[in-house]
């Protein structure tokens, strides 16, 4: 069997007004659906997240993919190592996203030929991952502060009646109580177990105080999570760190950079964790030697593919670290991966997070995945379990030509809110 074409194609999903540290959410998140299929007429499905330069290097792609064989992918990843300029850890940049674009050709190749094997061999994309060790995955609740009635909110349309999760998902968030409501809407809607605030908003101060009000509320039995992406000065996060022991699960990069989080980590009696810290294989050695997290949250889509995520789940049982799952917007093709890879993860030490909820549309077949229990149950099918839904894809490839976004950049919508808004990479 040999790969004989590979489709590329750009969408652009609704996407609320969500607050973080480098802006506030554009009308449209933007993702890129890879679909490679063989001579003998299989298709492997493959979802990243979205960007002209995405899709230049996925286009590129096809010099070294087209003719080689799915099922041995160690022989295709040592080809596109070859052809590719092995991309720095620097090229993450300060944004809360990853903004590496190489990673994200072995990760579309990865899953898609994953999806192949799959539906060759007649057995999940989990099976082929070493076996499933949990047929529910567990996904955490994930809090943002919210502006109201902004972007893909007015591009789709609200319903002033809605009510529940529905409502919530809708309107504003911006203080303690705010958050407390769209975390009780949010639990009430998907049953999770666990919360996440997206932090780095607003002052240290009303960040804490809502995460004190989530644990008022929800008690101790609910895990906390709270990430400000790295804004907090290393003072900072080790002043408001303190009042966090005993609330957080865990503190996500609270700041930047192996040596400044092992110093916070040092000083707090709680596990740090990270997905803009330690991000790639060459940041491993660094991430053990100075001690910069507890935790590693992996990404399929940023630590090239579904194979590496299973690599690095092992490193971290080896060298006694955590590890679950970032995650920034997407789709059902990403959320099957996700889960795939959520259900073969013998060491998985945490729910997994998702934006899932927060979004309303998707390109596969069936509608949407749905959440329960705060689980989202394997598919049963073989590779992926998951088929695209053409009439949808094409409506999500026609907002993404409508819409001219061409990358994830938060700051435009942002400045539409708070005109002389700008990033900062510290900013408290
Ligand atoms: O979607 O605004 C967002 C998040 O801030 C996302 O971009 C981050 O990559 O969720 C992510 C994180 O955990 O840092
Ligand atoms: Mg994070």
């Amino acid at each position: 069997m040999r790969i004989s074409e590979i489709h590329i194609t750009p969408i652009a999903l609704g996407d609320p007004p969500l607050l973080n540290a480098a802006g506030l959410h554009a009308p449209y998140a933007l993702r890129t659906v890879v679909e490679v299929v063989t001579d003998n007429g299989l298709r492997g499905l493959a979802e990243v997240p979205g960007s002209a330069a995405v899709d230049a290097v996925l286009e590129e792609s096809r010099n070294v993919a087209v003719g080689a064989d799915p099922l041995n992918w160690h022989a295709l990843q040592a080809k596109l190592e070859a052809y590719f300029q092995p991309e720095s850890s620097a090229a993450r940049g300060e944004t809360p996203w990853d903004q590496r674009k190489i990673v994200q050709v072995f990760s579309a190749l990865d899953v898609a030929c994953l999806d192949i094997a799959g539906k060759a061999f007649g057995v999940p994309v989990a099976t082929l991952l070493g076996g499933i060790v949990r047929e529910r995955v567990p996904y955490s609740a994930y809090l943002f502060y919210k502006y109201e009635g902004a972007g893909g909110e007015l591009a789709f349309g609200t319903d002033p009646a809605a009510t529940g999760w529905a409502a919530a998902r809708q309107r504003a968030a911006l203080d303690p109580d705010g958050i407390v409501a769209q975390a009780r809407a949010m639990v009430d809607e998907f049953g999770f177990g666990s919360i996440k605030l997206k932090g780095g908003v607003f002052e240290p101060e009303q960040e804490v105080a809502a995460l004190k009000a989530l644990h008022s509320a929800f008690g101790p039995s609910v895990p906390l999570r709270y990430d400000p992406n790295a804004v907090w000065s290393v003072e900072t996060s080790i002043r408001w760190g303190k009042e966090l022991e005993g609330i957080l699960e865990y503190f996500e990069d609270p700041t930047r950079g192996q040596k400044d989080m092992a110093s916070v980590r040092r000083a707090l009696k709680m596990p740090l964790a990270t997905n803009m810290c330690t991000t790639s294989f060459a940041e491993l050695p660094g991430s053990i030697r100075f001690g910069s997290e507890d935790i590693i949250l992996t990404d399929h889509h940023y630590w090239g593919g579904l194979h590496s995520s299973m690599e690095l789940a092992s490193f971290c049982r080896n060298f006694g670290l955590g590890v679950s799952m970032h995650s920034n917007n997407h789709g059902g093709i990403s959320m099957a991966a996700m889960t795939h890879l959520g259900a073969a993860m013998p060491n998985l030490s945490y729910a997994l997070d998702t934006h899932y909820p927060w979004q309303w549309e998707d390109i596969i077949v069936g509608g949407r995945f749905k959440i329960e229990d705060g689980c989202v149950i394997l598919p049963t099918g073989p590779g992926l379990g998951v088929e695209l839904d053409r009439d949808a894809l094409a409506r999500a490839h026609e907002n993404y030509l409508r819409c001219g976004f061409k990358e994830r950049d938060d700051a435009p919508e942002m400045r539409k809110k708070v005109p002389d808004w700008k990033f900062m990479s510290t900013r408290w």
